[in-house]
């Protein structure tokens, strides 16, 4: 397999957490984002949306984070990143869904770009906007975590599922945009436990090859 990622690219780490898990080797490609390089036409050969990550398998290539990691689910099975029941796996879906579609696609990099370009926004308007949408989605995944009382020492009792694998990636990223999660201690408690972990401690932004300061 080819893993298409970039260091700082929380969704790509996603795939790289899962890949872990499951003990599967790749081969990665890096994809600069701050250089362009995801636009550039070799890379749209490979995936035409111009986002890693990207999993090459079989010589055939799968785009989208969460798809890749139910396609790494389905065909590698062990150890198992949903749970069996389906309510328990519509649940963790939920979870991760919070971070993918309703905190990362308003804190992406094209994201900041257009708004920083067309709105004039600077440095502070800029991580306004980030801490803005850390804040509301982090209330939505704790507030969900708190209700339902089901985490325990990972979002759903004790298993690692792909709610995890989205949960800690984002807790970098907000970590990064010195975003305040003392509110969320139950998200963060989670990320602590996730991170005694060697398929997220190995996997995460600093530890990879392409990382750079
Ligand atoms: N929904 C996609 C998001 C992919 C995505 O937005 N990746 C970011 C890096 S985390 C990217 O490639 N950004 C490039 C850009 O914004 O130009 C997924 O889950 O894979």
């Amino acid at each position: 397999m080819k893993l298409y990622t970039y260091f700082r690219s929380s969704a790509s780490y996603r795939v790289r957490i899962a890949l872990a898990l499951k003990g599967l080797a790749y081969e990665a490609e890096y994809v600069n984002l701050p250089r362009g390089e995801q636009q550039a036409d070799s890379y749209r050969r490979v995936n035409p949306q111009g986002l890693v990550p990207a999993l090459e398998d079989g010589g055939r290539v799968l785009t989208q984070s969460l798809a890749i990691i139910e396609y790494l689910e389905e065909r590698y099975p062990q150890p198992p990143l949903l749970p069996v029941e389906p309510f328990d796996r519509a649940y963790v879906r939920a979870l991760a869904q919070i971070v993918a579609c309703e905190i990362h696609p308003l804190n992406n990099l094209r994201t900041l770009k257009h708004i920083r370009s067309v709105y004039r926004l600077d440095d502070s308007g800029v991580n306004a906007w980030y801490r803005h949408w850390i804040a509301e989605g982090f209330a939505m995944l704790e507030g969900m975590l708190a209700r339902e009382r089901r985490a325990g020492r990972y979002c759903l009792g004790d298993a690692v599922t792909i709610a995890d694998c989205c949960l800690v990636p984002q807790v970098f990223n907000a970590k990064r945009f010195d975003c305040d999660l003392a509110p969320y201690p139950i998200a963060l408690g989670i990320f602590d436990e996730c991170m005694r972990l060697d398929a997220f401690v190995a996997t995460q932004p600093a530890r990879q090859p392409d990382a750079v300061a």
